[in-house]
């Protein structure tokens, strides 16, 4: 193979499969020995459209195969998770493993990257640890950092036309990588150092952050000041120079909610508005299950009796059935820990059952519920027939 590839998820192999579509040999690296006998049996493991017909194609054209192990080729990409070690610390523990494994194989020429959310001086890290492995390779292979940024739900649309950022360690790493990625990427690519591309992911997923929690922060004091804070929104971004993002029940997914923590991890007392962002966008969600709660509340002194309960979406953003870091699951957990002999109606129309979670279909929950609380704008819960009589929390902006 031309390219190896280390880890196939969520990334890992959208890439390998955009690779091989080019008619370049990918050997795909998974250790999980169920993801590498799904990938070649021409099948995937995740939920991303298009995704399956181009992974069927390239495995029955026999420009990719998946393994366990890694062997020999001219580009290495490392795409595996970076997760946290405790809390808030950055674990890259799976970035060093990976680059462990395909140490005995380099060679002269040969070009590494890291794609994985990485903190600060991975790349110039991982560069050192090679070198104090192998110093006969010492600036006589090509190291670089370039992060994805792909939306979940687009990633095969978004591959190839978002433009990308290239950081090698020195120059001849940059060009060789941004060599690399001009066979199959179609927006620009933009050359920078290691450690820029590297904050620069942190930085695009901390602004959103940062934008969002402003939303959230309003939607706390309008609720407090009686005002209707999408109206509030609507209105302010009639300005040419304001652009308000929306509020939610909370931040979540593996990125956004994770990101801001590898700089404010490393750079804790630079990071003020970083780590606040964080801080408010957790407390929405918690915010969200208080006022559920209160709701029950009311609803059984007015009219004594126990109120049933919608509560309406679990995934992390809309249309979406991934329910990773997800604040409604969040917010419906710390709910049903507050039970009381309410029925509770949970629904998410975008799976079918769930291992912990009873799922009611959506139409039969609204029906039903004394109080409906939606989480999650999903398409499915749009110009609903609701009942004027009963309550609705709507926390995602859903209702007109
Ligand atoms: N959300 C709001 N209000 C908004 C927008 C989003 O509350 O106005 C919430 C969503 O409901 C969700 C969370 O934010 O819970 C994140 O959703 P998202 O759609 O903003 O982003 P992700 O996590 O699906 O993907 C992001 C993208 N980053 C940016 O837009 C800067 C994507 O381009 C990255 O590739 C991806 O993170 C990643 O892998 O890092």
């Amino acid at each position: 193979p031309e390219v190896v590839m280390i880890g196939l998820g969520y990334i890992g192999l959208p890439t390998a499969a955009l690779i091989a579509q080019n008619n370049t040999y990918v050997h795909g690296v998974d250790i999980n020995p169920k993801i590498v006998d799904i990938i070649n049996a021409g099948k995937i493991h995740i939920v991303e459209p298009e995704l399956d017909t181009a992974v069927a194609k390239a495995v029955k054209e026999g420009y990719l195969e998946a393994a366990t192990l890694p062997v020999e080729a001219n580009t290495y990409l490392i795409v595996v998770p970076t997760p946290f070690k405790d809390k808030n610390e950055p674990d890259i523990s799976f970035v060093e493993a990976a680059t462990m494994a395909i140490l005995p194989l380099l060679k002269e020429d040969d070009l590494y990257i890291i794609e994985s959310t990485s903190p600060i001086g991975t790349t110039e890290k991982m560069s050192e640890l090679i070198y104090s492995k192998r110093p006969e390779l010492e600036d006589k292979i090509n190291i670089a950092y370039c992060p994805e940024r792909v939306l979940p739900g687009n990633v095969m649309y978004e591959l190839v036309n978002n433009d990308r950022v290239i950081g090698g360690i020195n120059e001849k790493s940059t060009e060789k990588a941004v060599a690399f990625y001009s066979q199959f990427i179609k927006g620009d690519l933009h050359k920078t150092n290691a450690r820029t591309a590297e904050m620069c992911k942190l930085v695009e997923n901390s602004s959103r952050d940062v934008q969002i929690a402003f939303a959230n922060e309003l939607s706390l004091i309008c609720d407090k000041a009686g005002i209707n804070v999408w109206e509030l929104i609507h209105l302010a971004n009639k300005h040419p120079r304001v652009n308000i993002l929306n509020p939610g029940c909370g931040v979540g997914g593996h990125c956004i909610a994770v990101d801001p923590y590898f700089i404010v991890a490393d750079y804790p007392m630079e990071s003020k508005i970083i780590g606040t962002a964080r801080e408010i966008n957790n407390y929405k969600s918690f915010w969200c299950a208080e006022k559920v709660q209160t709701a029950k509340l009311q609803f059984e002194l007015k009219y004594g009796r126990k109120p049933s309960i919608a509560l309406m979406g679990l995934a992390f953003k809309p249309n979406i059935d991934d329910l990773r870091e997800s604040p409604a699951k969040y917010i419906v957990q710390k709910v049903l820990q507050n039970a009381n002999n309410e029925e509770y109606f949970i629904v998410e129309p975008n799976i079918s059952e769930h291992k912990v979670f009873k799922l009611t279909d959506y139409k039969d929950a609204v029906k039903k519920a004394d109080i409906i609380a939606f989480f999650v704008a999903h398409k499915e819960f749009k110009n609903l027939e609701i009942n004027n009589e009963k309550v609705v929390l709507d926390f995602c902006g859903i209702i007109k």
